[in-house]
């Protein structure tokens, strides 16, 4: 079949993420011995003409569009980002009778949800490199789409059980030569070694996009691969993976794979602050680990319970002190607001995070409610949602009574720390 895949996340907010997931669904669908063509609509001037020629030309039998963000996650003046992509959506409609497949992690997180708005046929909920070239190989046979795991018909709903690959090592990847050669080598290339995330924090949608056991790629061929993207002229890396340091073990050998290979490569990745480990800060430094983002979100004790995190502000600090006396740069966050949140609390959490060696802070004040999260259940408690919102506009908690005030003390508390960010 001819497939056509369309990225078309164009948000540029933080970093300009290129589209990994979606050129890895790529891959595996070449493997699959289809025809491929990748439309990346943040590399694109002209997007709307550029699906029009695309469609065209290359007649797809079917469309693949991934849907990375729904919103930015800011309570106060948050920005709604699927109108875009529904335009998307309609140009194909206009332009071709191909079905329309979505997936990614935006759209994983809402399946049934994205699907009634963007008004596409069908989607896939989580990894897409073992469903989809499943799914093509029914269509194609016009075959009954039942069973398959993961995915979703508009107005029927899930189809099969979810499963997930244990060995992420029986994958396909998105070979550099092949999906990444056209872009620009100063970006941050995402780059994944682990997927799902075991930590279940209260309001976190990782589990529902990359399940709660971690699976790994074997680190020597995480780090071929890395070597791939270096000889190809890419030095900077964003590690995707949850959370970078656990397994530790794990992570310390992808350091020392690095170091080993002389890979003389920059990158980031999202640090659990729990649980220091001074050797593998070390190495992390000496591989190359430039920045980490370093999510306590409180500095409260009794905050940080209720959020089901499994540290305290003094493993927090520890680890903190560790990163910056190894030179690596801290990006902290606070999430302010949530369940059980006082005024006591939050000027206890800003005068940790000023209390730290932290290179950038961003604040967030409400906490976004995402479907199957310990969150929504108190928030469906507490009715401040109901129980027939499926969340897809952005919906956040906040303590009602400190809302304002919240407002007003970080707005105070920025004015006069320039590296604090909303
Ligand atoms: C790493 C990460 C970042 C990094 C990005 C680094 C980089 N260079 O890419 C940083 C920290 C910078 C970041 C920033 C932001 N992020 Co972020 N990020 C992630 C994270 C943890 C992993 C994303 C990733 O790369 N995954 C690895 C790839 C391989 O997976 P994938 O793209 O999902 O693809 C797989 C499947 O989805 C599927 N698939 C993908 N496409 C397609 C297409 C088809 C047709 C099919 C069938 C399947 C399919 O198959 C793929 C392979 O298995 C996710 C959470 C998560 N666990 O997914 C949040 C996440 C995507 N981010 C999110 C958000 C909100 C943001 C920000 C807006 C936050 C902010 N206000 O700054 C920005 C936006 C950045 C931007 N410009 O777009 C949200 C999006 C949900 C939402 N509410 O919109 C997520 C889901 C986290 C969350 N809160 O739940 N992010």
């Amino acid at each position: 079949m001819r497939v056509l895949f369309i990225a078309a996340n164009t948000e540029k907010i933080n970093i300009v993420p290129m589209p990994l997931g979606l050129h890895d669904v790529a891959a595996a669908t070449e493997e699959g011995g289809h025809e491929v063509l990748v439309l990346d609509l943040m590399t694109l001037t002209d997007s709307q003409s550029c699906i029009r020629d695309s469609v065209l030309s290359f007649h797809p039998d079917v469309i693949g569009i991934s849907v990375r963000n729904i919103d930015d996650q800011v309570m106060h003046g948050a920005r709604f980002l699927l109108d875009d992509v529904k335009e998307v959506v309609r140009r194909c409609r206009q332009l071709s009778n191909a079905p329309i497949v979505l997936g990614g992690a935006g759209y994983s997180i809402f399946p049934e949800a994205v699907l009634d708005y963007l008004e596409a046929d069908m989607g896939i909920q989580g990894e897409g490199e073992a469903v989809f070239p499943q799914l093509l190989s029914r269509l194609s046979r016009q075959a009954d789409l039942s069973g398959l795991p993961g995915l979703y018909l508009r107005g029927r709903g899930l189809q099969g059980g979810r499963i997930y690959v244990r060995d992420l090592g029986d994958l396909p990847i998105s070979g550099v030569d092949r999906f990444w050669a056209a872009y620009d080598r100063n970006l941050w290339v995402p780059f994944q070694t682990r997927r799902g995330c075991p930590m279940n924090c209260s309001y976190c949608s990782t589990a529902t996009i990359e399940g709660r056991t971690i699976r790994k790629r074997s680190p020597e061929k995480a780090i071929e691969d890395l070597k791939n993207f270096v000889e190809a002229g890419f030095s900077q890396f964003y590690f995707v993976d949850n959370t970078f340091n656990l397994p530790a073990s794990y992570a310390a050998k992808i350091c020392r794979l690095i170091i080993h290979q002389g890979l003389h490569v920059s990158w980031r990745c999202i640090f659990y602050p729990g649980k220091v480990d001074e050797d593998l800060i070390g190495l992390m430094a000496d591989a190359g680990c430039r920045e980490v983002s370093l999510g306590f979100e409180s500095g409260c004790e009794r905050i940080l319970k209720n959020m089901n995190k499994r540290f305290n502000p003094d493993d927090v600090r520890r680890t903190s002190l560790c990163l910056a006396k190894r030179g690596i740069r801290q990006m902290g966050f606070l999430m302010l607001g949530g369940p059980g949140e006082t005024r006591a609390s939050v000027l206890e959490s800003l005068a940790f995070a000023d209390s730290l060696p932290l290179d950038t802070v961003k604040v967030s004040q409400g906490i976004r409610i995402y479907p199957d999260t310990a969150l929504a259940k108190i928030a469906l408690d507490e009715h401040i949602i109901s129980p027939d919102d499926n969340l897809l506009a952005p919906a956040f908690y906040m303590v009602r009574d400190i809302e304002e005030w919240l407002k007003e003390t970080v707005t105070l508390k920025m004015a006069e720390r320039p590296h604090w960010i909303t």
